[in-house]
């Protein structure tokens, strides 16, 4: 697969399974262990901030323990060495593409170490406990207000850079998905948007997701195996 100029990379959780980060959909995943409805949305927030303020703290601390795997560094590799445009955007939360060494990375739902204050409404990065201790919740490192929340996408929310992902979708003559199961909007849809845009599309997953057949190709397996191969491709062609 080679001769492309212009790839949109879209990565959600699958990506980073192999590296030991729970997927939401699976079986065991993030949501047969808790109440979506109480953790991910922003009613659940203002019900019991503590419950979720403890969730995302449990998730930053995890995140220190893993590390990228074989489909994270294939794509840093690629966006090193690939002279064309090229937007990874990803669903997930975790740093892991970062810390591969990609840089052409854009987070659609925010961010684990980042904190976003509802009073200022300013993002800082954040790489400690949210939750309160000594009965206080830690300090806006801008406002100084006590009202810090996790930065991140929950459901109902917009998430983060839309226009500049429409715009790169309109622009893309190759949209690849990997890891994410297509049960989420807008995320799910930017095969069709890519598609209809005259874009080749290509899924790398597990097994086939919800939207698996709107690509034109659907690989299943495991990202850790299949990422290499096909940036191998594309990079060797
Ligand atoms: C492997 C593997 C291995 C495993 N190798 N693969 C219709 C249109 C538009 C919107 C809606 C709509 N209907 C409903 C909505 C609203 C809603 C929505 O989509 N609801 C659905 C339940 C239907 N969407 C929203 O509210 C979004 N906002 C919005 O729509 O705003 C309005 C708007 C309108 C139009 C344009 C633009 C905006 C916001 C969604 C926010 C999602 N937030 C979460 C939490 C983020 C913070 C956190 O991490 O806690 O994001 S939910 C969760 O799901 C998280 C993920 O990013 C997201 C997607 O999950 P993902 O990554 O796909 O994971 P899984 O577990 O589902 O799948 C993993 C896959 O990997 C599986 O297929 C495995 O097989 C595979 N796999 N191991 C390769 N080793």
């Amino acid at each position: 697969m080679s001769g492309f100029n212009n790839i949109v990379i879209l990565t959600g959780a699958g990506i980073s399974a192999e590296s030991g980060i729970d997927t939401f959909r699976s079986a065991g995943g993030l949501w047969e262990q808790h109440n979506v409805e109480d953790v991910a949305t922003p009613e659940g927030f203002a019900r019991d901030p503590d419950l979720v303020l403890g969730f995302y703290d449990m998730r930053r601390e995890a995140l220190r323990e893993r590390e990228p795997n074989a489909a994270h560094n294939a794509l840093a590799l690629l966006d090193a060495e690939f002279a064309g445009e090229l937007l990874i955007v990803t669903q997930n939360v975790d740093d892991l593409h970062e810390r591969a060494g990609a840089k052409r990375v854009l987070h659609m739902h925010g961010e684990l170490k980042s904190a976003l204050c509802t009073s200022c409404e300013m993002r800082s990065p954040w790489d400690a406990p949210m939750s309160a201790k000594d009965g206080q919740r830690p300090p806006c490192p801008v406002c100084w207000a006590r009202t810090l929340r996790p930065d991140v996408v929950w459901f109902g929310e917009m998430p983060y850079q839309m226009e500049r992902i429409y715009r790169a979708l309109r622009e893309a003559d190759l949209f690849v998905s990997i890891g994410t199961s297509g049960a989420v909007y807008p995320a799910a849809g930017f095969v069709r948007d890519a598609r209809d845009l005259g874009a080749q599309t290509l899924e790398l997953n597990l097994e086939r997701s919800e939207g698996s057949h709107w690509f034109h190709e659907s690989r299943q397996g495991r990202a850790g195996d299949l990422v290499p191969a096909w940036v191998e491709e594309v990079l060797g062609g």
